[in-house]
């Protein structure tokens, strides 16, 4: 099922819009319905499928989360090639890569398929994750923010009560949670892509200082803990996560994030890191580097326009 008309302002990455100063601005996601009882979209078995990439860091957010609250079954996942080419992401029928799949529901060949399946008029960027809703056939939500949230408590009606009772978005920590992560998107999260994005000097720095001094404030707040807030494991956490196990393998060469690494740079982010990713099958088994380096080096082709994809840092994540 290709689509006919011309998108390629939405889906090419060298067509990405800038702000005058040389920055990078992001658009907020479009779909932004929730899952509730007596809502449009309620919360079923066989009713909804999750479209990923292991590359993105938002989108692995979903399926981190997916994991901790046992959802595997209930909303089953398909996983799209790294190669985000001129169309956007495409599935394995048009790009075969090892651990891409194809789309179970529509056969379609790109990510973009859908998102005009569901709005013929869209005009946004054709971005992963997706969380689609099989009896309408349109997009719930593509904001992976929201998407956890709902994951964290929409379908706990649903699921074993030992899954239930996992809890990232403890009511007793909202404003704490709520405030971290304001200022982690901000500086941290999307500071890594304000910093790689930028096409002026001056953009750059203004998004690479406030991401390092984020850094430093963070190396505080882990030094003798394991998780961001309280002693539990919240969604700042996988928020946080996400970007820092892209950090030393990604961020630091691609999008220029070199004030310091992690691994040197950061012992108790390092540390916290670490544990998450070699004690926790939610973490580990959401990452996959073949992916993630594919993706950024091959992909963001004006930022690394030889495509050729780094051999380290090796090992990608170091023992605990
Ligand atoms: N706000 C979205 C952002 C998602 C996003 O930016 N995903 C990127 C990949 S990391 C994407 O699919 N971009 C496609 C494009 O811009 O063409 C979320 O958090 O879910």
């Amino acid at each position: 099922m290709a689509t006919k008309k011309d998108t390629s302002l939405q889906s090419d990455f060298a067509k990405l819009k800038y702000e005058p100063d040389g920055s990078y601005k992001r658009i907020p996601s479009a779909f932004r319905s929730f899952i509730e009882k007596e809502g449009q979209f309620e919360a079923e078995r066989d009713r909804y499928h999750l479209y990923v990439s292991y590359a993105c860091p938002w989108a692995t957010r979903t399926l981190i989360v997916r994991k901790l609250k046992g959802l595997e079954d209930l909303i089953p996942v398909t996983i799209v090639s790294p190669h985000m080419g001129t169309e956007g992401w495409p599935f394995a029928n048009v790009d075969e890569f090892p651990g891409a799949e194809v789309d179970p529901l529509y056969g379609s060949e790109h990510i973009k398929d859908l998102y005009l399946k569901a709005d013929p008029n869209y005009t946004g960027r054709f971005s992963v994750p997706v969380l689609w809703d099989k009896k309408n056939h349109t997009i719930v939500n593509n904001e992976s923010s929201e998407i956890i949230r709902m994951f964290n408590a929409a379908f706990n009606d649903l699921i074993p009560t030992d899954k239930a009772a996992v809890d990232i978005y403890p009511a007793a920590h909202h404003a704490e949670i709520d405030s971290i992560n304001e200022w982690i998107y901000d500086t941290v999260s999307n500071g890594v892509y304000r910093a790689g994005f930028s096409i002026k000097q001056q953009a750059y720095e203004a998004a690479v200082v406030p991401l390092f001094r984020s850094l430093d404030r963070l190396e505080k707040i882990l030094t003798g803990k394991d998780y961001l807030v309280g002693d539990v494991l919240t969604e700042a956490d996988v928020r946080l996560w996400v970007t820092i196990i892209r950090f030393d393998p990604v961020y630091v060469s691609h999008f220029k994030c070199n004030l310091r690494t992690i691994r040197k740079g950061y012992p108790a982010i390092h540390s916290w890191m670490k544990k998450l990713y070699w004690n926790s099958s939610a973490f580990k088994d959401s990452t996959n580097f073949e992916h993630i380096k594919t993706h950024y080096y091959w992909s963001l082709y004006t930022i690394n326009p030889t495509r050729v994809i780094p051999i380290g840092p090796i090992p990608h994540v170091e023992g605990l």
